[in-house]
């Protein structure tokens, strides 16, 4: 029914990418390559590559996934790649004989250069045999002169030009507007790639995606609902993707899509190359927070001891070189501390702002914990909040730093903590969004 599609396989993570998005789509290119070596499977990114990704792909040597803009059908899913090309100085009976050995409606006229001149088709032919009826007499005669000039004598110019990249919905206009119903494809030095004819649209190939670490459209690549999702590889709740056949859809309660990716390795009975048992450990790593994040599973565990061992990696200093490395890309001011990632919240008629920073290094940032607050006072001052606070939180301690200005008595309440300067260490509190807010918010 299908012809077999060379294309590869994309096999990508969801929009503003994470580590586990990044890395899972990594591993699992990498497992599915080794597991279908006649298929082509490519590990993408929707977004710019988190900073403990990149630390890791560089310490292990595997080149970024590249960014994928779309996957709408392209002008390549779809042309007739090679067109057979001719010198814009050969004759017209070479033409013919070539048209005509290989069965073949058009051919590409190039210059010296190898550049695109123009087409010759077999319509070039007809027309000039049907010249040739009103005066049938001298025909033979015309017909020799004809086929030994040069095909540049003949040749069509007006056929559209497309790029390899351009999107198919917007060419297949161009092409059947045109009176040539095709049109050549160029590539950015102006040669001939490729040939876009009505029968190439009227198969309207789709680009064939494995969605991992996520399965909603809304976070999925622009053009999902063109492209044909093959495999799903997720730990989030179930999404709105659909698809016209059954696929492999793994969906599992687990801390990580990298948890999925590395069972399905065992699963198969795939050896894991130390290389990509770090990958996924990192992304392991990252998406359970140390394997502290209440998403851990007893599972995650195993997988993390059996990854660290293949890896010869001990996974809490590894985990810690991760974290390390997103935060090195913090902005560690004052105004980079209390402003990278604040929100202001309201309650009745006034309003209050949290803000959180994540470290490892404690000390380093209590160091400024008076110019914190003086910062912070000020904000209060400026803005009129009722209070603000800002959560310094050390994911090894497994705690946050509170810091606050203004009038914090709510932030005293909620949390039964009594605060010394306006500032106390809060254990157990990690996440602003689950355990903060709410908790702020409902009094
Ligand atoms: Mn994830």
């Amino acid at each position: 029914m299908s012809e077999q599609n060379h294309e590869p396989v994309i096999v990508v993570g969801h929009r503003n990418p994470d580590n586990d998005s990044i890395c899972s789509a990594v591993g699992y290119a990498h497992l599915k390559t080794l597991l279908d070596p006649s298929t082509a499977y490519v590990a993408m990114r929707l977004g710019p590559m988190p900073h403990e990704s990149s630390y890791v792909l560089d310490r292990f040597g595997i080149p970024y996934p590249p960014v994928l803009t779309h996957v709408h059908s392209r002008v390549c899913d779809a042309m007739t790649p090679h067109p057979l090309q001719i010198a814009k100085d050969a004759t017209m009976r070479e033409a013919g004989e070539m048209l005509r050995r290989h069965n073949i409606r058009t051919l590409v006229v190039r210059d010296e250069a190898g550049h695109y001149c123009g087409i010759i088709d077999t319509t070039t032919f007809a027309n000039l045999y049907l010249a040739e009826l009103d005066d049938a007499a001298a025909a033979a005669q015309t017909r020799f002169a004809t086929l030994a000039q040069p095909v540049s004598a003949f040749l069509t110019t007006d056929a559209p030009t497309l790029d390899a990249e351009d999107i198919l919905n917007e060419a297949r206009e161009t092409v059947l507007a045109s009176s040539l119903r095709q049109a050549v494809v160029l590539d950015g030095e102006g040669c001939a790639i490729g040939i876009l004819t009505r029968t190439d649209l009227a198969r309207s190939p789709r680009r064939r995606v494995i969605l991992v670490d996520h399965n909603e459209s809304s976070q999925a690549v622009s053009g999902i609902l063109e492209a044909d999702v093959v495999e799903m590889v997720d730990h989030h709740r179930i999404g709105d993707i659909q698809t016209a056949t059954p696929i492999p859809f793994i969906n599992l309660p687990l801390g990580s899509t990298a948890s999925i990716v590395a069972s399905e390795y065992e699963r198969n009975g795939v050896a894991f190359e130390p290389t990509y048992a770090a990958i996924l450990l990192a992304a392991l790593l990252t998406d359970t927070v140390l394997l502290k994040s209440p998403t851990t599973t007893a599972r995650d565990h195993e997988l993390a001891e059996t990854l660290s061992r293949t890896a010869g990696l001990d996974a809490q200093t590894f985990g810690r070189e991760l974290f390390e490395a997103r935060f090195a890309g913090q902005d560690g001011s004052v105004e980079g501390i209390v402003l990278a990632d604040s929100k202001v919240y309201q309650r009745g008629d006034t309003s209050f702002m949290v803000s959180q920073f994540e470290t490892v290094n404690m000390d380093g940032i209590l160091a400024q914990e008076r110019e914190i607050a003086r910062f912070l006072d000020e904000l209060v001052h400026r803005k009129g909040y009722e209070f603000a606070l800002v959560l310094i939180t050390d994911i090894m301690k497994e705690g946050s730093q509170f810091i606050t200005a203004g009038s914090p008595q709510l932030v005293e309440r909620s949390f039964n903590i009594h605060l010394v300067d306006g500032s106390a260490w809060v254990p157990g509190i990690l996440s602003r969004k689950k355990q903060v807010a709410p908790r702020l918010l409902d009094q």
